[in-house]
């Protein structure tokens, strides 16, 4: 049996730093969700949610929830969730699946109609936009795995506190994106002492760490609509 730690010739762990990135608890636990005008929160979706607007139910990206924004007109809608990034990081991978459907007839602008991706300081402010949409795109995006190697960045934080936000922005009424298996894919030094509340996402997520980490290696990475750094 695969052990929760992963293991490798280098005496290295990988670790999960989202909690509840699959958002199977059936709620938001971990996550915060920011709305703006006539925007609403992030809401969970266990396929019988039905956002306001022309969007119908849509069933979850994966397992039993994934999340959902919504809205009543113009607004930002916002998802985010901190995390402490360990003493030491070899290598940070962040993954995330998306799928969306933009109503707007003339399609995305940016940045006023527009699905973003953004990793945080602790204060908010953007370090990198990760991936956004762009003028151009297809309204409707089916459930697309995203893979990104955050490796300079993390190791340019280390011991701080990071985070990932995800952001909608309406200024022309409709659009929903669906959010599911959100992971930050980080790799440290067996040795070297983690913060604690690393340890107790190891001891809670158990297993799943590692089946986790199999599963979005399988995905693969796809760079469609990417404009931010990929991973190699
Ligand atoms: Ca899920
Ligand atoms: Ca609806």
């Amino acid at each position: 049996m695969v052990s929760v730690l992963y293991a490798s010739a280098a005496q290295a762990v990988t670790v999960d730093l989202i909690t509840n990135g699959d958002f199977e608890t059936g709620d938001l636990s971990g996550w915060n969700s920011t709305s703006s005008s006539y925007a609403e929160d992030f809401q969970i979706n266990n396929g019988r949610f039905n956002p306001r607007g022309p969007t119908r139910r849509v069933d979850p990206i994966s397992g039993s929830y994934d999340v959902m924004n919504e809205q009543t007109g113009y607004g930002i809608s916002t998802l985010t969730q901190f995390f402490t990034v360990p003493d030491r990081v070899i290598s940070a991978s962040f993954n995330f699946t998306y799928q969306l459907v933009n109503h707007y007839a003339s399609g995305f602008d940016d940045p006023n109609q527009q699905f973003r991706v953004s990793l945080i300081d602790d204060a908010g402010a953007v370090i990198s936009q990760i991936f956004s949409t762009q003028p151009g795109d297809a309204a409707v995006q089916g459930a697309t795995p995203l893979s990104y190697d955050l490796t300079s960045y993390l190791q340019a934080g280390v011991g701080s506190t990071l985070g990932i936000q995800f952001d909608v922005e309406t200024s022309y009424y409709y659009m929903n994106a669906s959010l599911d298996d959100i992971a930050m894919m980080v790799e440290t030094p067996a040795t070297v002492p983690l913060p604690a509340s690393v340890w107790m996402m190891l001891a809670g997520l158990g297993l799943f760490v590692a089946l986790g980490w199999s599963r979005k290696a399988r995905n693969g990475m796809d760079i469609a609509n990417c404009d931010g750094p990929v991973a190699a």
